[in-house]
Formats: C-alpha cells, sequence, structure tokens
C-alpha cells in the first residue's frame, strides 16, 4: 500500500502542485489528503472531469507547470473530447499528469455499471494514443518516467490505480448545518408517492438508499429507474421519461450531479412537461464517494433553478417540511424541491440486488400498463 502523504509530498517535490478533478472512491484518501495540503487555488474540484483537463490546460499555459487531474474511470467519458481536441499533440499538445481511479478492473469484483468501463479503461486511453501507466507500490521511478515523458512529449499520461492503492488519509468528517439524514429524506419522499408516480433516482448512495427502503417495505423496485452510472444525466432521463408518459416522474438528483451537467436545466426547464418533478438532494458534497465538498453552498440553488426556468422552488430541513412541499409539486409545472440533507450513510448500506437490465424490464412493462 502506498503511503498518501509521501505519494502527494512526491509529487510536490517533482513540481506537481496544481490539482483538478472529480472525487472517486478509490482516490478517497488521495483526494483528501489533496484538499487538505493544497490551497483552494491548487485544488480544485471541478464540476466534471472534462473542464479539470481544460483547467489543467490552462494552469501550464501560464506557468509550463504540469497539472494533475484526477479522476475515477468512468470520467473518461467527460474527459475526451478536450483530450483530443485541446491537450492532443496534434492540437495544442499539453503535458499532464492523469490519475486514474480504475473501478471494474478485469479480475476484480464490481458494480454493473463499472465493468464495461473497467474492460476497456485501457483500449480507451490506446485509442486516443495516450501512454498508461500502473501504479505500483515503489511510485517514485514511475512518477519520475511519467514527468520525463510528459516534458519529452509535450501530451498527457495516465497513471491507472489499483483498488486499495492509497493508504487511509484520516481528516477531520466533513460536516454540514443539517440534521436529517439523505435515507430519512427519501423515505419522507416515498412515503408521498402512489403507484402512479415513477422516480428516476441518481448515480451513488441515494440510488442504494432507495432500493433499500423499496426492500424495508417489502415494495417492488418497479418504479424506480435507479441511474447507477451515467453521473449527471439523470434528470435528462427523467425528462425523457415525462415526455413519454403522463405519469408522474420524479427526478431526485444530487448536487454533485446538478452541477455536473447543470447546462442540461436550462433545456430541461424550457421543455419539461407537468409531470416532470425535480427534488434535489443537497448536502454540499459528493458524499457517496467520501465527502469532497461540491460547490453547492457557495451558490444559491434555488435562485439557480429559478434563473434555468423553474416556476417555483421549495426548500426543506425537515421531515414536515419535506411532506408539506411534496404536496406542492403536484399537478403545476416546473416545480422543485430542494431538500438540505446532512452528510453520512448506514454502514451496511448494501447495493442493488435486481440487475438494471431487470430494473428496467420492469419499469418498461409498468410503464405500458
Ligand atoms: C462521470 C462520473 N464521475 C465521477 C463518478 C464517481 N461518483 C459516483 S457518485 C459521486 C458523487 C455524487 O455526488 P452527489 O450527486 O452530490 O450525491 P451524494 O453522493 O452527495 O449523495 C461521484 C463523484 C461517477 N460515477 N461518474
Amino acid at each position: 500500500m502506498i503511503d498518501t502523504k509521501a505519494f502527494y509530498d512526491y509529487l510536490q517535490a517533482k513540481n506537481f502542485d496544481f490539482f483538478a478533478g472529480v472525487p472517486d472512491s478509490l482516490l478517497k484518501n488521495l483526494c483528501a489528503c489533496i484538499k487538505e495540503n493544497s490551497d483552494a487555488k491548487h485544488n480544485i474540484i471541478t464540476a466534471n472531469e472534462g473542464n479539470a483537463i481544460a483547467l489543467a490546460s490552462g494552469y501550464h499555459i501560464a506557468t509550463s507547470k504540469y497539472g494533475v487531474v484526477y479522476m475515477q474511470n468512468s470520467g473518461i467519458g467527460n474527459a475526451v473530447n478536450p483530450l483530443l481536441s485541446l491537450a492532443d499533440e496534434e492540437v495544442y499538445s499539453i503535458p499532464m499528469l492523469l490519475i486514474v481511479g480504475w473501478r471494474g478492473e478485469p479480475g476484480v469484483h464490481d458494480e454493473p455499471q463499472h465493468v464495461k468501463q473497467g474492460k476497456v479503461t485501457l483500449p480507451l486511453f490506446k485509442a486516443m494514443e495516450i501512454k498508461t501507466v500502473i501504479l505500483e507500490e515503489n511510485y517514485q521511478k514511475q512518477i519520475d518516467d511519467c514527468l520525463k515523458y510528459i516534458q519529452k512529449h509535450n501530451k498527457p499520461i495516465a497513471l491507472i490505480v489499483h483498488k486499495g492503492m492509497f493508504s487511509e488519509y484520516k481528516t477531520s468528517k466533513p460536516e454540514n448545518p443539517y440534521t436529517i439524514s439523505r435515507e430519512e429524506a427519501l423515505e419522507t419522499v416515498i412515503d408521498t408517492l402512489t403507484e402512479e408516480d415513477f422516480i428516476v433516482s441518481t448515480t451513488g448512495k441515494t440510488s442504494r438508499e432507495i432500493f433499500e427502503i423499496r426492500e424495508r417495505r417489502g415494495e417492488e423496485h418497479s418504479n424506480d429507474f435507479l441511474t447507477v452510472g451515467s453521473m449527471g444525466h439523470t434528470s435528462s432521463i427523467a425528462l425523457g421519461m415525462s415526455i413519454g408518459t403522463d405519469k408522474n416522474v420524479y427526478c431526485i438528483d444530487g448536487d454533485g450531479s446538478f452541477i455536473m451537467h447543470m447546462g442540461s436545466f436550462a433545456v430541461t426547464a424550457s421543455v419539461a412537461p407537468k409531470n416532470f418533478k425535480y427534488i434535489l438532494i443537497n448536502n454540499g458534497a459528493h458524499e457517496s464517494v467520501g465527502g469532497q465538498p461540491t460547490v453547492a453552498f457557495k451558490i444559491d440553488v434555488k435562485k439557480t433553478l429559478l434563473a434555468l426556468g423553474f416556476k417555483n422552488v421549495y426548500e426543506a430541513t425537515t421531515k414536515e417540511e419535506i411532506t408539506k412541499y411534496m404536496s406542492s409539486l403536484k399537478n403545476k409545472e416546473l416545480q422543485a424541491l430542494v431538500i438540505y440533507t446532512k452528510l453520512g450513510a448506514r454502514e451496511d448500506l448494501g447495493r442493488p440486488t435486481v440487475s438494471p437490465v431487470d430494473n428496467k424490464k420492469a419499469m418498461m412493462k409498468k410503464l405500458s400498463k
């Protein structure tokens, strides 16, 4: 196992002093260490992974230094465009070090949404003509070689990280002022829904909690579309569904997901039918992957949603308020509810035991009735 702080110090010693990226569960300890030891201008938690490539590019142009971009391999897709049309040697030729968490690595058990991404991670980089190096415990020479490579070729290189490579990096537990948990908020929302109401829920623990709530209540899962991957696209899936059915479609999003592709909301609000309902669980963090902050507490989310075209945006911090505002969402168009929740989740939170395809089939059957 790699001593996380020693790895960070080694990068700094090699003049890698600028970090940008989206947090990842496999890189949780490294992200925590970077956050604690770099100032806010030298560690930018970006809306999506493409932003991080662009930021590292801008930093290099201004300083001639090499940025470090961290991401989960799920984020490669978001990074492809700026990697190929900005940093690529045939365009602006911008060197940088990518650190990529390898979810779904072949031979290592992982969730369905990570299996294909894990299998194609190395081939994807190969297709982009980006050299990959698989991080080893004796990383010093690897970092030296990466540095030499990017200096020589003026292009990105990717360090691919297996599960469990970084030692625990202890920091104080992230906190916020709110008192209800995401799971309590979700259960309160579900209490107000009927068989005629459908859910499209976001990536991470939100969908896992919804699955477990249904299990606990002995209910079917066919009203819930669990967006296990595809972070940031939950609201667009819900929009498509709400156009295709008269049933109510409740998008249950997270603030990290909302911010990841916020541009889509301007379009969503311009076309959303009356049965599209938006619920944002705002805990100010990427809670599912280690609690790294998002900018959701730095912006006024209510005003943002209103500016994007929502007609009413309610805010709730208690179960009573959730119940009250859920009834306000009904029968009116462009209604949103922002629920503020504390951080953390149950230690024993499980994972969906119904496969994504079976989840989809059950929902399609129900919607076609
Ligand atoms: C494109 C992409 N980047 C990163 C991830 C890793 N990831 C999974 S859940 C998550 C955090 C989601 O944060 P938020 O939407 O605020 O929900 P919370 O976990 O706080 O409930 C991240 C970064 C991913 N799945 N996909």
